[in-house]
Protein backbone atom coordinates (compact mmCIF):
# COMPACT_ATOMS: atom_id res chain seq x y z
CA UNK A 1 0.00 0.00 0.00
CA UNK A 2 1.39 3.44 -0.81
CA UNK A 3 0.31 6.62 0.82
CA UNK A 4 -1.10 9.07 -1.27
CA UNK A 5 -1.56 6.79 -3.59
CA UNK A 6 -4.17 7.73 -6.64
CA UNK A 7 -6.17 4.57 -6.45
CA UNK A 8 -8.44 3.19 -3.08
CA UNK A 9 -10.07 -0.10 -3.79
CA UNK A 10 -13.06 -0.90 -1.76
CA UNK A 11 -12.81 -4.80 -1.26
CA UNK A 12 -14.08 -7.69 0.36
CA UNK A 13 -11.36 -10.54 1.30
CA UNK A 14 -11.57 -13.29 -2.02
CA UNK A 15 -15.32 -11.57 -3.20
CA UNK A 16 -15.14 -10.74 -7.00
CA UNK A 17 -13.05 -7.23 -6.07
CA UNK A 18 -9.93 -9.55 -5.99
CA UNK A 19 -10.52 -9.37 -10.13
CA UNK A 20 -9.77 -5.28 -9.72
CA UNK A 21 -7.30 -6.02 -7.52
CA UNK A 22 -5.30 -8.04 -9.47
CA UNK A 23 -5.83 -5.54 -12.22
CA UNK A 24 -4.24 -2.52 -10.02
CA UNK A 25 -0.97 -5.19 -9.27
CA UNK A 26 -0.83 -5.69 -12.72
CA UNK A 27 -0.80 -1.83 -13.17
CA UNK A 28 2.06 -1.50 -10.84
CA UNK A 29 1.12 1.82 -9.29
CA UNK A 30 0.65 2.83 -6.15
CA UNK A 31 -2.80 2.18 -4.63
CA UNK A 32 -4.72 1.98 -1.28
CA UNK A 33 -6.49 -1.15 -0.34
CA UNK A 34 -9.92 -0.58 2.56
CA UNK A 35 -11.38 -3.46 3.27
CA UNK A 36 -15.04 -3.73 3.53
CA UNK A 37 -15.86 -7.00 4.85
CA UNK A 38 -18.94 -7.85 3.17
CA UNK A 39 -19.33 -11.66 5.57
CA UNK A 40 -19.08 -8.85 8.71
CA UNK A 41 -21.88 -6.98 7.00
CA UNK A 42 -19.49 -3.79 6.75
CA UNK A 43 -21.17 -3.24 2.98
CA UNK A 44 -24.22 -2.01 4.61
CA UNK A 45 -23.30 0.81 6.85
CA UNK A 46 -23.99 3.99 6.60
CA UNK A 47 -20.75 5.04 6.15
CA UNK A 48 -20.18 2.96 2.98
CA UNK A 49 -23.77 3.29 1.34
CA UNK A 50 -22.73 7.11 1.14
CA UNK A 51 -19.90 5.89 -0.85
CA UNK A 52 -21.66 3.10 -3.07
CA UNK A 53 -25.38 3.47 -2.60
CA UNK A 54 -25.64 0.00 -4.24
CA UNK A 55 -23.85 -1.61 -0.88
CA UNK A 56 -21.43 -4.11 -3.07
CA UNK A 57 -17.83 -4.35 -3.81
CA UNK A 58 -15.66 -3.81 -5.75
CA UNK A 59 -15.71 0.38 -5.48
CA UNK A 60 -12.65 2.36 -7.10
CA UNK A 61 -11.86 5.74 -5.87
CA UNK A 62 -9.90 7.78 -8.24
CA UNK A 63 -9.23 11.04 -6.59
CA UNK A 64 -13.03 12.81 -6.51
CA UNK A 65 -14.54 10.20 -8.43
CA UNK A 66 -16.24 7.03 -7.19
CA UNK A 67 -16.39 4.09 -9.99
CA UNK A 68 -18.90 1.08 -8.92
CA UNK A 69 -19.39 -2.07 -11.07
CA UNK A 70 -16.41 -4.46 -11.39
CA UNK A 71 -16.68 -4.54 -15.26
CA UNK A 72 -17.10 -1.40 -15.36
CA UNK A 73 -14.08 -0.45 -13.16
CA UNK A 74 -11.76 -3.09 -15.15
CA UNK A 75 -12.47 -1.51 -18.30
CA UNK A 76 -12.34 2.02 -16.26
CA UNK A 77 -8.78 0.95 -15.27
CA UNK A 78 -7.72 -0.53 -19.00
CA UNK A 79 -8.56 2.85 -20.81
CA UNK A 80 -6.18 4.77 -17.81
CA UNK A 81 -3.19 2.70 -18.91
CA UNK A 82 -3.16 0.73 -21.84
CA UNK A 83 0.33 0.24 -21.07
CA UNK A 84 -0.74 -2.88 -18.76
CA UNK A 85 -2.21 -4.43 -21.40
CA UNK A 86 -5.43 -5.13 -19.75
CA UNK A 87 -7.42 -5.17 -22.77
CA UNK A 88 -6.41 -5.60 -26.33
CA UNK A 89 -6.21 -2.44 -28.20
CA UNK A 90 -9.34 -0.50 -28.25
CA UNK A 91 -11.87 -0.87 -31.17
CA UNK A 92 -9.79 -4.04 -32.65
CA UNK A 93 -11.53 -7.40 -33.08
CA UNK A 94 -9.45 -8.88 -30.33
CA UNK A 95 -11.03 -6.17 -28.25
CA UNK A 96 -14.70 -7.10 -28.88
CA UNK A 97 -14.19 -10.16 -28.19
CA UNK A 98 -12.62 -9.35 -24.86
CA UNK A 99 -15.22 -7.34 -24.42
CA UNK A 100 -17.93 -10.00 -24.91
CA UNK A 101 -15.61 -12.47 -22.14
CA UNK A 102 -15.89 -9.60 -19.79
CA UNK A 103 -19.90 -8.76 -19.77
CA UNK A 104 -20.18 -12.61 -19.84
CA UNK A 105 -18.48 -12.93 -17.12
CA UNK A 106 -20.62 -10.06 -14.78
CA UNK A 107 -23.71 -10.87 -16.92
CA UNK A 108 -24.35 -14.45 -16.80
CA UNK A 109 -21.55 -15.89 -14.66
CA UNK A 110 -21.67 -13.79 -11.63
CA UNK A 111 -25.42 -13.70 -11.29
CA UNK A 112 -25.53 -17.52 -11.05
CA UNK A 113 -22.70 -17.64 -8.58
CA UNK A 114 -24.98 -14.66 -6.32
CA UNK A 115 -28.05 -16.70 -6.74
CA UNK A 116 -26.19 -19.75 -4.92
CA UNK A 117 -25.10 -17.53 -2.30
CA UNK A 118 -28.48 -16.01 -2.25
CA UNK A 119 -30.92 -18.32 -2.97
CA UNK A 120 -33.74 -16.49 -0.27
CA UNK A 121 -33.24 -13.31 -2.58
CA UNK A 122 -34.73 -14.90 -5.41
CA UNK A 123 -38.10 -17.14 -3.65
CA UNK A 124 -40.38 -16.25 -0.96
CA UNK A 125 -40.60 -20.15 -1.65
CA UNK A 126 -38.63 -23.17 -1.27
CA UNK A 127 -34.17 -21.71 -0.97
CA UNK A 128 -32.95 -25.51 -1.06
CA UNK A 129 -34.95 -25.70 -4.79
CA UNK A 130 -33.38 -22.48 -6.07
CA UNK A 131 -30.23 -23.41 -4.73
CA UNK A 132 -29.81 -27.22 -6.05
CA UNK A 133 -30.92 -25.51 -9.54
CA UNK A 134 -28.74 -22.80 -9.42
CA UNK A 135 -26.09 -25.90 -8.65
CA UNK A 136 -26.54 -27.69 -11.58
CA UNK A 137 -26.73 -24.14 -14.02
CA UNK A 138 -23.32 -23.41 -12.68
CA UNK A 139 -22.33 -27.28 -13.49
CA UNK A 140 -23.55 -26.15 -17.39
CA UNK A 141 -21.60 -22.69 -17.16
CA UNK A 142 -18.17 -24.70 -16.24
CA UNK A 143 -18.97 -27.56 -18.73
CA UNK A 144 -19.00 -24.84 -21.57
CA UNK A 145 -15.64 -22.74 -20.15
CA UNK A 146 -14.12 -25.96 -19.78
CA UNK A 147 -15.03 -26.73 -23.20
CA UNK A 148 -13.66 -23.16 -24.34
CA UNK A 149 -10.38 -23.68 -23.18
CA UNK A 150 -9.47 -26.68 -24.85
CA UNK A 151 -7.64 -24.74 -27.70
CA UNK A 152 -6.66 -21.87 -25.89
CA UNK A 153 -4.96 -21.28 -22.68
CA UNK A 154 -6.99 -17.80 -21.85
CA UNK A 155 -10.80 -16.86 -22.66
CA UNK A 156 -9.81 -14.55 -25.61
CA UNK A 157 -6.51 -17.01 -26.75
CA UNK A 158 -3.01 -16.83 -25.49
CA UNK A 159 -2.89 -13.92 -23.42
CA UNK A 160 -4.84 -13.10 -20.40
CA UNK A 161 -7.49 -9.97 -20.07
CA UNK A 162 -9.45 -8.38 -17.17
CA UNK A 163 -11.96 -11.15 -18.01
CA UNK A 164 -9.67 -13.72 -16.77
CA UNK A 165 -9.14 -11.82 -13.01
CA UNK A 166 -13.16 -12.18 -12.89
CA UNK A 167 -13.39 -16.18 -13.61
CA UNK A 168 -10.57 -16.64 -11.73
CA UNK A 169 -12.01 -14.59 -8.34
CA UNK A 170 -15.15 -16.92 -9.13
CA UNK A 171 -13.29 -20.27 -9.34
CA UNK A 172 -12.15 -19.87 -5.83
CA UNK A 173 -15.87 -19.78 -4.65
CA UNK A 174 -16.71 -22.97 -5.98
CA UNK A 175 -15.51 -25.16 -2.78
CA UNK A 176 -17.87 -23.10 -0.94
CA UNK A 177 -20.01 -25.61 -2.32
CA UNK A 178 -18.07 -28.45 -1.87
CA UNK A 179 -17.10 -28.29 -5.56
CA UNK A 180 -13.63 -29.07 -7.19
CA UNK A 181 -12.43 -28.52 -10.25
CA UNK A 182 -11.36 -32.33 -11.10
CA UNK A 183 -14.67 -32.60 -13.27
CA UNK A 184 -13.12 -30.01 -15.90
CA UNK A 185 -9.80 -30.42 -16.30
CA UNK A 186 -9.25 -27.77 -18.96
CA UNK A 187 -10.51 -25.36 -16.22
CA UNK A 188 -8.16 -26.84 -13.49
CA UNK A 189 -5.15 -26.04 -15.59
CA UNK A 190 -6.63 -22.66 -16.62
CA UNK A 191 -6.92 -22.10 -12.66
CA UNK A 192 -3.10 -23.07 -12.01
CA UNK A 193 -1.88 -20.84 -14.70
CA UNK A 194 -4.05 -17.73 -13.53
CA UNK A 195 -2.70 -18.40 -9.98
CA UNK A 196 0.46 -18.51 -11.05
CA UNK A 197 0.31 -14.56 -12.77
CA UNK A 198 1.98 -12.65 -10.34
CA UNK A 199 -0.32 -9.56 -10.56
CA UNK A 200 -3.11 -12.36 -9.35
CA UNK A 201 -0.69 -14.37 -6.47
CA UNK A 202 0.11 -10.82 -5.49
CA UNK A 203 -3.46 -9.77 -4.69
CA UNK A 204 -4.44 -13.52 -3.29
CA UNK A 205 -1.30 -13.55 -0.94
CA UNK A 206 -2.50 -9.78 0.33
CA UNK A 207 -5.91 -10.99 1.05
CA UNK A 208 -5.27 -14.37 2.43
CA UNK A 209 -3.70 -12.25 5.39
CA UNK A 210 -7.22 -10.81 5.78
CA UNK A 211 -8.83 -14.02 6.80
CA UNK A 212 -6.57 -14.11 9.95
CA UNK A 213 -3.89 -15.95 11.31
CA UNK A 214 -5.72 -19.76 11.93
CA UNK A 215 -7.49 -19.50 7.96
CA UNK A 216 -4.25 -18.45 6.69
CA UNK A 217 -2.11 -21.23 8.78
CA UNK A 218 -4.51 -23.63 7.46
CA UNK A 219 -4.24 -22.80 4.20
CA UNK A 220 -0.20 -22.85 3.97
CA UNK A 221 -0.57 -26.41 6.00
CA UNK A 222 -3.19 -27.67 3.09
CA UNK A 223 -0.48 -26.70 0.17
CA UNK A 224 2.54 -28.17 1.88
CA UNK A 225 0.76 -31.20 2.23
CA UNK A 226 -0.62 -30.74 -1.27
CA UNK A 227 2.81 -30.52 -2.77
CA UNK A 228 4.32 -33.38 -0.50
CA UNK A 229 1.77 -35.34 -2.11
CA UNK A 230 2.66 -34.56 -5.35
CA UNK A 231 5.90 -34.94 -5.13
CA UNK A 232 5.55 -38.69 -3.40
CA UNK A 233 3.24 -39.49 -6.29
CA UNK A 234 6.20 -38.45 -8.86
CA UNK A 235 3.79 -35.62 -9.86
CA UNK A 236 5.48 -32.09 -11.52
CA UNK A 237 5.02 -29.44 -8.43
CA UNK A 238 2.60 -27.24 -8.88
CA UNK A 239 2.99 -23.21 -7.81
CA UNK A 240 2.62 -21.83 -4.38
CA UNK A 241 -1.50 -20.68 -5.04
CA UNK A 242 -2.32 -23.62 -7.01
CA UNK A 243 -5.43 -26.15 -6.43
CA UNK A 244 -6.03 -24.22 -2.74
CA UNK A 245 -9.23 -23.07 -1.19
CA UNK A 246 -10.28 -20.95 1.44
CA UNK A 247 -12.66 -20.60 4.06
CA UNK A 248 -13.92 -17.51 3.08
CA UNK A 249 -18.10 -18.46 3.81
CA UNK A 250 -20.93 -16.03 1.64
CA UNK A 251 -18.73 -13.76 -0.49
CA UNK A 252 -20.24 -12.63 -3.03
N1 LIG B 1 -23.12 -5.69 -10.14
C1 LIG B 1 -22.05 -5.63 -9.17
C2 LIG B 1 -22.15 -6.84 -8.29
C3 LIG B 1 -21.08 -6.85 -7.25
C4 LIG B 1 -21.36 -7.91 -6.19
O1 LIG B 1 -22.34 -8.67 -6.24
N2 LIG B 1 -20.49 -7.92 -5.20
C5 LIG B 1 -20.65 -8.82 -4.09
C6 LIG B 1 -19.30 -9.39 -3.68
S1 LIG B 1 -18.69 -10.51 -4.94
C7 LIG B 1 -21.23 -8.06 -2.93
O2 LIG B 1 -20.84 -6.95 -2.67
N3 LIG B 1 -22.19 -8.69 -2.24
C8 LIG B 1 -22.83 -8.15 -1.10
C9 LIG B 1 -24.32 -8.31 -1.18
O3 LIG B 1 -24.85 -8.61 -2.27
O4 LIG B 1 -24.96 -8.11 -0.17
C10 LIG B 1 -20.70 -5.62 -9.89
O5 LIG B 1 -20.61 -6.18 -10.97
O6 LIG B 1 -19.75 -5.05 -9.35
Amino acid sequence: MTKNARYTLYYSPFACSLAVHAALEKIGEGFELEKIDVKKGQHQTERYLQLNRHGKVPLLQDGKKLIDQGAGILLYLSEQHPEAELMPAAATAEWGKALSELFYMSNTVHPAFSMAFNPDRFTTGDKTQVFDKTLSRLDALLEELDGKLTQQDFLNGNKPYVADYYLVAMLNWLRIFKKGLNPYPNLRRYKARMDQLPEVSRAVSKEIKDLGFVVASVFKLMSVKKRLSRKLKGKPSLKRHDEKHYGLGGVS
